[in-house]
């Protein structure tokens, strides 16, 4: 039998980490119960049936008779309820919060506007290559807590700004801010907030990795704490950035030393260097072995769904960049496959639009009309977009992708590019931006068919 342990956890919003919170909770012998606003939250019935529910809406009589809310990520605190239970003392954490309080085992922190999958990926990959018994997770996918299972020696998590919001003093081993670039301003009200919420990253850490070409990653912590730099041009001593040679070769260097041709990696495009120079710096932090890492940057092949080549047709290639969900993510697909192909007269023919999270896209501009011979426009932001846009390039409008795909391949011809890198969350049309980057291989593949 379960000894019960203190007064009631409330878990606020199911959805996987919600499941893996009121598991990891019962099974440490907490009283526990969960509410969410929807009737039937995904995950309901993937936890303990005694544990008690109410969903439909967000119970605020069961909020406030909790010992501690834990809180999802897909809920903003500032919601009135969670802000009646803050304002009654209750404290609100998120799992994140739990996994720190359950284990010692060091933390590699991971967060920015962009490139946390793919940097949080390869961290882990370099990790598990040296030998290390290492769980790799967060906003990833695989939750925080879950990651316990493993009994690993050190985790390596993806952070977003929603979980960064319920987490105080991580204390992590080593964490880095990658970029940071407008998103989520429809939760985080500003970009200030939005900065406020990554930088708690930082609360209690033991040494830094920051970008050196985007100041807003540079925290303020004591002089003290070890701090390495990555950034896109020669590297002082001990810091990480590129050398190039006489004829264009581009070197991953640290210091003066090169480690390795860019043209060596699968991944390309220069924010891809930007990153491998992040997860060299945050490898080394934690002690693996140069030769070790350079070895797995040389295997890997990269995310679906970011910037991945999916077919040629008609000599036109076709470009999967789904997780393009913020303008951040954009200009780098459209500027690294723009500029691949500027030299033999190639265009880029991109398709935009969805939810825009109430980002200024007027920062699209200079690209587009630099790199785009047509913008496809999708979704229910497709009017902003298309005012802030306008005069840039030929704009066109689509009720479906397969209707946006169509029409990028009328307007193409060979050396030009089709790119989905919409710049906006999907939930308009799609289930997610993994539904929306399959339905758009699909379209291709039709076409080749
Ligand atoms: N929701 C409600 N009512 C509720 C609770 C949630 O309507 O009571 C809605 C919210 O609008 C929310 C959506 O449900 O947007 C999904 O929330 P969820 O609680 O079901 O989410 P989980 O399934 O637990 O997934 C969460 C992260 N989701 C979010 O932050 C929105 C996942 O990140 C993460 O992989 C998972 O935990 C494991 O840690 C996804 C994401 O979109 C990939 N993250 C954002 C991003 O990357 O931009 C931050
Ligand atoms: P995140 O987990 O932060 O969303 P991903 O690795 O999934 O990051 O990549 C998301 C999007 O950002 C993709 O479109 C990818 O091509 C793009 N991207 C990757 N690295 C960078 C970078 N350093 N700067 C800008 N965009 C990037």
């Amino acid at each position: 039998m379960l000894i019960q342990r203190g007064g009631l956890k409330v878990v606020a919003g199911l959805g996987i980490s919600g499941v893996s919170a009121v598991n990891f909770l019962v099974e440490q012998g907490y009283q526990v119960a969960v509410t969410d606003s929807r009737a039937t939250p995904p995950g309901h019935d993937q936890i303990p049936s005694h544990v008690q529910t109410s969903f439909g809406k967000l119970d605020v009589d069961l909020l406030l008779q909790a010992e501690e809310i834990i809180l999802s990520p897909g809920l903003a605190p500032q919601l009135p309820e969670i802000q009646q239970a803050i304002a009654q003392g209750i404290p609100v954490v998120g799992d994140v919060q739990l996994l720190r309080r359950a284990t010692d085992a060091p933390i590699v922190a991971i967060t920015g506007s962009n490139a946390k999958s793919t940097v949080t990926t390869l961290v882990g990959l370099m990790a598990k290559d040296a030998g290390k018994k290492v769980a790799v997770g967060g906003n990833l996918g695989r939750p925080a807590l879950d990651l316990l299972k493993d009994d690993p020696e050190l985790l390596v998590l993806e952070l977003s700004s929603f979980q960064l919001e319920t987490t105080s003093h991580l204390n992590a081993e080593v964490a880095v801010v990658l970029n940071m670039s407008e998103d989520h301003l429809d939760r985080h009200g500003d970009m200030w907030g939005y900065h406020q919420a990554k930088h708690r990253i930082f609360q209690g850490v033991k040494k830094v990795v920051f970008n050196r070409d985007d100041n807003l990653t540079r925290p303020l912590v004591p002089d003290t704490t070890p701090m390495q730099s990555f950034g896109l041009n020669a590297p002082d001593i001990q810091q990480y950035g590129i050398l190039k040679d006489l004829d264009g070769t581009i070197w991953l260097a640290r210091g003066r030393e090169r480690l390795l041709k860019s043209s060596d990696m699968y991944i390309q495009g220069t924010h891809n260097v930007a990153n491998a120079l992040a997860c060299l710096a945050l490898g080394e932090a934690i002690g693996l072995p140069m030769d070790s890492m350079l070895e797995t940057l040389k295997q890997f092949k990269g995310l679906e769904h970011r910037c991945e080549y999916v077919a040629t047709v008609q000599d036109v290639r076709y470009y999967n960049d789904s997780k393009g969900t913020n303008i951040g993510a954009t200009l780098a697909a459209i500027d690294g496959l723009g500029a691949a192909i500027e030299a033999q007269q190639g265009k880029v023919a991109v398709i935009l639009g969805g939810q825009g999270k109430g980002q200024d896209f007027k920062a699209l501009r200079e690209s587009l009309q630099k790199y785009v011979k047509v913008a496809v426009l999708i979704g229910e932001d497709a009017p902003i977009i298309e005012q802030a846009i306008a005069g840039t390039t030929k704009l066109l409008h689509a009720d479906s992708l397969q209707q946006a795909v169509a029409l990028c391949q009328q307007h193409t011809q060979a050396h030009d590019v089709v790119l989905l890198s919409p710049a906006c969350a999907s939930f308009d049309m799609f289930k997610g931006y993994a539904d929306r980057g399959h339905q758009f291989v699909a379209c291709v593949q039709a076409l080749s068919a």
